[in-house]
């Protein structure tokens, strides 16, 4: 018998293949070309989770001129009656949270206590972004002419376009929609193809708390077809992407054609855990086991290094290994499991790749993690841990670029500058994390290291979405995201208004004509 969910769906609804449409203008749309793609289950792809319109320039076209036309009167309205209709977003999110969840899972592989994280993130987005509404936004400042009042306005730019990622379905998308709507904009999602049945559910909701037509647009596809049409579109304002650098600095050049255009790009990291000779094991084995395997590796936010000061490094492998070895595989809707499988095909590849070079830069590997491809296994894209040890060189690639998997070296260091120098090795600054009950090693951690986002006796990943989430050199164009994007979407204008009945000007400028 079919079972009811909160939301009042059927439980046999939830787990069948779900439709996904474009939304346009306030109309639910199939790809103008009329075609479809399939997102399946990554730890099991002969369920398919849902298809989707595979979009092109036309449907592209027709989103942003939808957005467009829906920005004058949106941006009119009062920052909280925006902030109240996210609030009415919020709501429907905690009585689907655990049918998203279950959806997240099922579509991108993560075990469901990170699918549940994921939902509880989106919701903490739509809270914050409900509750600048209501916040001081702007600044009056004195004048130098005491008759003369001056104000710092934040004025929304017009249409963003959204590129989210799969790794965080839910979260992400609500990261550079959600200030962006608050503050006026009129925004299109272009979501990661691996995860648009998360999306979906999304704008589904969101249809729901009450968003006129045209302000929230969401065009499904590829990359290339959809994408980069968007990007392009003369009409978008501001373009918000998330994912890996190769695709990002593609992007970057691609908006940077448009004078007006503005870009903030949130990209990858070779983050690392620095672990100092007076670390508390117990935090740092705990911590090195969640910033490198959490979603098997795949967030921006992995550490693929644990960079270990020597006097205690032996001692550390020991009882990290221990760990690894007690690390459960398999379907992330089974409570017990800590590692899912990875995203797809490529993913793997990119795994296997990243182990071959490793060992061929002379890595001593203590667990040769390679995909799991029999039983349970069998029809997912499984694979197991791979932790090696190596003596740090300059320019050596497994410790230098990002593997997006559970790939993972313990590299030997004597001191904490030391350890410095080997973070920084690395194009990516994005997250650090340090163990160390030494506050002066700590601060020079702090000032010496390359980060957006640092961490102390904690993971390298978890950020809140009040803080601002990116990072230094090739992770962003430094521009954060989640709290940080406030700056990206609105601008600053000066205004200022005079109550005498001269004019009196600024820098003492005569006004004699
Ligand atoms: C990502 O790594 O792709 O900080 C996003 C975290 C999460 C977001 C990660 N709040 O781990």
């Amino acid at each position: 018998m079919a079972t009811m969910t909160q939301s009042g769906e059927k439980e046999s609804d939830m787990t069948g293949p779900r439709e996904a449409k474009n939304l346009i203008a306030g109309e639910w749309k199939d790809a103008a070309s009329g075609a479809r793609f399939d997102s399946v289950n990554p730890a099991n792809t002969q369920e398919v989770v849902g298809t989707a319109p595979d979009s092109d320039e036309r449907d592209v076209d027709a989103a942003v001129r939808a957005a467009k036309a829906a920005f004058p009167a949106w941006s009119k309205l009062s920052w909280v009656r925006r902030g109240e209709i996210l609030d009415n977003f919020a709501q429907l999110i905690k009585r689907d949270t655990e049918a998203m969840s279950r959806l997240v899972t099922r579509e991108c592989g993560k075990p469901i206590n990170e699918g549940r994280a994921d939902v509880i993130e989106s919701l903490h987005m739509v809270q914050f972004a409900a509750a600048l509404g209501r916040l001081p936004i702007g600044e009056c400042i004195s004048s130098e002419i005491p008759e003369k009042d001056a104000y710092i306005r934040r004025k929304p730019k017009g249409v963003v376009a959204c590129i989210s990622p799969w790794n965080f379905p839910m979260a992400i998308p609500l990261w550079e929609m959600t200030p962006s709507l608050v503050s006026g904009n009129t925004v299109v999602l272009k979501p990661s193809e691996e995860t648009p049945i998360c999306a979906d559910y999304l704008f589904r909701l969101m249809a729901e708390a009450g968003f006129p037509p045209g302000v929230i647009n969401i065009v499904h596809g590829q990359g290339e077809t959809a994408g980069a049409p968007l990007v392009a579109h003369p009409d978008v304002d501001v373009v918000l992407f998330t994912g890996s650098y190769q695709v990002g600095k593609i992007v970057q050049r691609q908006a940077a054609a448009e004078a007006h255009k503005f870009v903030a790009t949130e990209m990858g990291g070779k983050n690392a855990l620095i672990v100092l000779d007076d670390a508390d094991l117990n935090i740092a084995v705990p911590a090195a086991l969640l910033s490198a395997f959490k979603t098997s590796g795949q967030r921006c936010v992995t550490s693929n290094r644990l960079i270990v000061d020597r006097k205690l490094v032996d001692r550390f492998q020991e009882q990290f290994l221990e760990m690894v070895d007690r690390i459960k595989i398999g379907d992330g809707l089974r409570e017990d499991v800590f590692m899912g499988p990875l995203i797809n095909d490529g993913g793997v590849k990119k795994f296997l790749h990243h182990n071959a070079k490793a060992k061929e830069e002379g890595a001593t590997v203590l667990r040769d993690g390679g995909a799991l491809t029999d039983g349970d296994y069998a029809n997912g894209h499984f694979v197991k841990p791979f932790v090696y040890r190596m003596e740090y060189r300059p320019n050596t690639f497994c410790l230098r670029e990002e593997a997006f998997s559970p790939h993972v070296a313990i590299i030997p260091v004597d001191g904490v500058e030391q350890a410095v120098e080997v973070y920084n090795d690395t194009d990516y600054g994005l997250a650090m994390a340090v163990v160390t009950e030494d506050y002066r090693k700590w601060r020079y951690v702090r000032d010496h290291a390359d980060y957006g986002l640092g961490y102390v006796n904690l993971p390298s990943i978890g950020a809140e979405v009040h803080l601002p989430f990116g990072g230094v050199k090739n992770s962003g164009n430094g521009h954060p995201s989640a709290e940080g994007l406030i700056d990206a979407v609105t601008h600053r204008t000066a205004f200022t208004v005079n109550h005498a009945r001269e004019i009196v000007m600024a820098q003492g400028l005569s006004t004699k004509i």
